[in-house]
């Protein structure tokens, strides 16, 4: 049995490698595998952390003991007590899929996860000719159940730093994903650095922080109270304990001020060279502010796409974007912090890596953060906010101020009849959950892009309406060929902190952002921007602002004054600031079912979401076997599904039942099948089935083992 489960082990492992991807090839394949894991374990032995070190659980004494490496060790913050998070192939984030442009993209996604359900969305990628390919669980496909596969098939494009990451529930943040990059189809000339940034509680997995966010969070026996930024906005309940860049960062406690001296993440340049730093927010809530100690940064793409070069000392970064960043090592050999800090006041809310020039001793930086000074102020990129106080001599360059590359061709000339435009407030107007003008999203249980027959909960008076919150399956038909111009606010009752909003399926021109009015001494907001009329309540502050429109009706039909009309930046995510509004533009040329929401993952499954039905008549049919699902109620014939899936709306979650039926149904069926592949394994080397723990020791083992062994 030992030899069985070592040989199977080998098989798997050398098939799970993800192969390089080469400039010629025009398909790739890779194999991701999605298990538990926990933190703090290499193979079956806990770990400590010290020194930047991590040692096995009986090292007493750490100065002559070897210290375990940490690529074998998902460290998060080195907390002690082991956490249950996803992985993909084992690793936090999960593998970098690294590809060209134009290039097919392959990956079998398995689902070994014990308890639940999977898909994996492909963050930035535009799934032309391939909607049924963008992995979003009841929308374009039904979910992998555990033990199942699914191909994920399309093309590489658009170019730039993207990410995967699990589209159901929490999973995302529990730590299923990881980088998709699409490179230029070229040698590339500059050396490359990924970095994903994320917030993490080390208590609870991302599930228990959001139902905490939504019955209360405590500490002890006291009601916490939501962190607020800079500029007096609040934000949501979530448990910051530490920020991770690559998976790994240190737990500062707050009572004491130290740190558990946890392994950071170390980016290794040469001096002389500069590097291509990919950022990327994974994260649940919190927005981040990315800066170096001692160098400038050059922000030089948001999203994948490219922006006029600036020079800045940080930029923030949230949920949802990525950007690319020059940073050219011409400094002194040394240790430099890397540091991202979360935007909220009085918290202490951050996380580091290390910049280490070769060279330069293995030691922890001591640098500090730059000074920001009357004579030498420090440039902020896309702050959510428009000002800082006068006393941080710091400015910000909002996203409406950053300029695209000349190739950037708006779609600027509106055609008669050819223009549509929206109002979406995204909000939590009372003590509702969040929503979009009002309509707190209803996932449908049918994978409405290919089965769009099935299903039937439209958004609709008098449920919904100016001063009411409702549940539906919230949608926006837009027609293939037309400009539309979607205005996204974040106003009224409902405002709250900025919100990063993801659009599937499209990328979209930023037009024009308008910002709250702030007090321009303290910094602290004061009201919404004017530029919009809420609506409903006539007291403007009360209105649930579900019916938004413009202040002044001329600038209907695409009239705003003041868009960006001649090098719009371009992206897939981007953030409302509290009290404002941005203008974003797209063409309808993509038909299909395509997401947009807000990419904090509590508000998203809250309900901040909605769908854009994109002339479906219009989308390519998916490829033959394409999995269908849908709940199975009318045995009786005296209940039938939407009487069924209606009341879910109001009381108790009947599908949670049904959901967990289907589960135990299919883990047994599961077992079964396990037993079946491994019996078919010993006749089929090529088949994998979900890998078991230790299968690292075992091929460690295997190593030593005499070839004939094999
Ligand atoms: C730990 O080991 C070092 C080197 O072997 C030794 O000098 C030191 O005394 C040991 N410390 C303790 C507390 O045993
Ligand atoms: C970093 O910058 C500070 C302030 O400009 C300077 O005092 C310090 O020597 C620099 N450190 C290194 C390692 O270059
Ligand atoms: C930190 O500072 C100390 C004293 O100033 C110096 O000896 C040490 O080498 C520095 N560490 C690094 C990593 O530069
Ligand atoms: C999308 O639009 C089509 C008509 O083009 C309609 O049949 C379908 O129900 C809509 N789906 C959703 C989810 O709104
Ligand atoms: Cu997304």
């Amino acid at each position: 049995m030992t030899w069985w489960l070592i040989f199977l082990s080998t098989v798997f492992i050398r098939t799970l490698m993800c192969k390089e991807c080469t400039l010629e090839d025009t398909e790739c394949v890779f194999f991701l595998e999605v298990d538990h894991r926990l933190t703090m374990m290499r193979e079956g032995d806990l770990v400590y952390p010290k020194e930047g070190n991590i040692y096995k659980y009986d090292v007493v004494n750490t100065s002559n003991a070897v210290p375990v490496k940490i690529d074998e060790v998902i460290t998060a913050d080195g907390w002690e007590k082991p956490r249950l998070i996803g992985a993909v192939n084992g690793k936090m984030p999960g593998p970098a899929i690294i590809v060209y442009e134009g290039q097919y993209v392959v990956v079998h996604v398995k689902n070994c996860l014990i308890n639940e359900a999977l898909t994996i969305h492909w963050h930035g990628v535009t799934q032309k000719e391939s909607p049924w390919m963008d992995g979003v669980p009841f929308v374009t496909q039904c979910p992998i159940l555990p033990g199942q596969t699914f191909t994920y098939r399309f093309k590489a494009e658009p170019m730039g730093t993207h990410f995967y990451h699990s589209h159901v529930g929490t999973q995302s943040t529990m730590g299923i994903f990881g980088a998709l990059i699409i490179r230029e189809r070229k040698k590339h000339d500059m050396d490359e650095h990924i970095m994903t940034i994320q917030d993490y509680n080390h208590d609870w997995d991302s599930l228990m922080s959001y139902m905490k966010d939504v019955y209360g969070l405590y500490n002890g026996r006291t009601s916490a109270s939501p962190p607020r930024a800079i500029d007096g906005t609040e934000f949501d309940m979530f448990h910051f304990h530490s920020g991770l860049i690559n998976g790994r960062g240190r737990f500062h406690d707050p009572e004491t001020g130290t740190h558990n001296n946890a392994p950071l993440e170390c980016f290794h340049v040469q001096q002389g060279k500069s590097y291509r730093f990919r950022v990327i927010a994974v994260g649940i809530m919190h927005p981040f502010r990315v800066s170096v100690d001692n160098h400038s940064l050059l922000i030089v793409a948001s999203d994948g796409h490219s922006i006029e070069p600036i020079a800045a000392e940080s930029v923030i970064i949230s949920p949802g974007e990525t950007f690319d960043i020059i940073l050219a090592a011409n400094q002194i050999v040394s240790n430099y912090l890397i540091r991202a800090e979360a935007l909220v006041v009085g918290m202490n809310h951050k996380t580091e890596a290390i910049l280490r020039y070769d060279g330069a001793i293995l030691a922890e930086p001591n640098t500090s953060k730059k000074k920001c000074t009357k004579t030498d102020r420090c440039l902020v990129i896309n702050c959510p906010f428009s000002i800082f106080p006068p006393s941080q001599f710091t400015d910000c360059l909002t996203f409406n101020e950053i300029k695209g590359t000349s190739d950037n061709e708006p779609p600027s000339k509106i055609e008669e009849g050819r223009f549509e435009e929206y109002f979406l407030n995204f909000g939590i107007p009372g003590e509702n959950p969040a929503s979009v003008n009002g309509k707190v999203f209803k996932t449908p249980t049918v994978p409405v892009l290919t089965q769009s027959a099935e299903w039937y909960f439209p958004c609709e008076e008098p449920a919904c309406g100016e001063e009411r919150v409702c549940k539906c399956t919230n949608s926006i038909n837009i027609k293939n060929g037309n400009v539309v111009q979607l205005v996204l606010t974040n106003m009224g009752l409902g405002k709250g902190m900025p919100h990063p909003i993801h659009l599937h399926g499209h990328v979209f021109y930023v037009m024009k952002m308008g910002y709250g009015k702030y007090n321009r001494r303290t910094a602290q907001f004061s009201r919404d921007n004017l530029d919009i009329n809420c609506r409903g309540n006539i007291d403007r502050e009360q209105s649930y602002c579900n019916n938004p429109t413009w202040s002044n009706p001329a600038w209907r039909n695409g009239n705003v004054p003041d868009l960006e009309l001649d090098r719009p930046p371009i992206k897939d995510t981007v953030v409302i600031p509290s009290g404002g509004y941005v203008v974003i533009r797209f063409l309808a040329n993509n038909p299909g079912v395509w997401d947009l929401h807000c990419h904090m993952e509590i508000h998203n499954i809250e309900g901040m979401r909605l769908l854009v039905n994109e002339s479906l008549s219009l989308a390519l049919r998916p490829p033959k076997g394409f999995p269908e699902c849908r709940s199975f109620t009318n045995l009786r014939g005296e209940l039938n599904t939407r009487e069924l899936e209606d009341s879910c709306m109001k009381t108790a979650d009947v599908t949670v039942t049904v959901y967990w039926i289907a589960v135990v149904v299919l883990s047994v069926l599961l077992l079964v099948i396990g037993i079946a592949f491994i019996n078919q394994a010993r006749r089929n080397p090529d088949c994998r089935p979900c890998r078991k723990s230790f299968h690292d020791k075992a091929q460690k083992e295997h190593e030593h083992l005499p070839v004939e062994s094999m």
